[in-house]
């Protein structure tokens, strides 16, 4: 009885962590926005399929251990072409055509009309403008409208840091001298996080960033009550060495 208890504990303890694993802040399995929620449901249709794979290796394995004779008719070459191609081949095609299917409708429609933000990194900050509203500059902490889809420039003006909210959508890099567009979308207003996912030194992991969803009609004021941020450094207000052109950043 007391082992039946301690089993019972257990497998409690493992669904609590469990599902402790799947929330939180930075936790991509608990999308908040319809491309963290495609990259959710991919995360769980590949598991399904590793555990059809395993499911389908265990039972041959099975058949072998408990009927061994009907094991050692199969020859070595048989076990090869059916085991090693043609169960991948049953489970593995339906994967990569569903994930590049995911590929293809994993950001929001493009809107002609989607607020843009301009995000740049910089060792070990963040800094967000707004050109449609007011071209005001927030550090570290990004606004955005809720259930709107936002478009995203990324570049950075040192080395490479990466872009990443994951309630909300995949990372995509900033890279100096180049601008990255990305298209996300927050479904609720609240408050979320978001860090750099690129090592990018000593200071890396506090390069991380807060994500304030406001209703569309408020966004604006909420901008607007943040504290002016310092424009970033681009390379042309940069001091640069005698003879050396800065590069563009577009
Ligand atoms: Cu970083």
């Amino acid at each position: 009885m007391p082992r039946k208890r301690g089993a019972r504990a257990i497998q409690l303890g493992g669904i609590t962590l469990g599902a402790a694993g799947c929330s939180g802040p930075l936790s991509t399995l608990d999308p908040a926005g319809p491309s963290a929620a495609v990259v959710a449901d991919m995360f769980w249709i590949m598991t399904a399929g590793g555990f059809v794979l395993f499911a389908l290796v265990m039972a041959l394995f099975a058949m072998v251990y408990l009927r061994p004779t009907w094991g050692r008719r199969v020859g070595p070459y048989r076990w090869i072409v059916y085991g090693g191609l043609g169960l991948p081949a049953i489970v593995l095609p339906p994967l990569v055509a569903y994930s590049l299917w995911v590929g293809e409708r994993i950001w929001p429609t493009p809107e002609r009309d989607a607020v843009r933000i301009e995000v740049v990194g910089q060792m070990w900050f963040w800094s967000f403008h707004y050109p449609d509203h007011g071209g005001h500059t927030t550090v570290d902490i990004i606004h955005l409208p809720a259930g709107e889809p936002v478009e995203v420039e990324l570049t950075s003006l040192d080395i490479i840091h990466s872009f990443w909210i994951p309630r909300v959508a995949p990372k995509r890099d900033n890279i100096p001298g180049q601008v990255n567009v990305m298209r996300l979308q927050a479904d609720e207003p609240g408050r979320l996080e978001g860090v750099c996912a690129e090592f990018c030194g000593l200071g890396h992991t506090d390069m991380r960033f807060e994500v304030r969803v406001h209703p569309p009609d408020e966004m604006e004021a909420a901008i607007l009550a943040e504290p002016q941020g310092f424009p970033p450094q681009t390379p042309e207000t940069q001091p640069t060495p005698e003879g050396l052109a800065p590069e563009p950043l577009r």
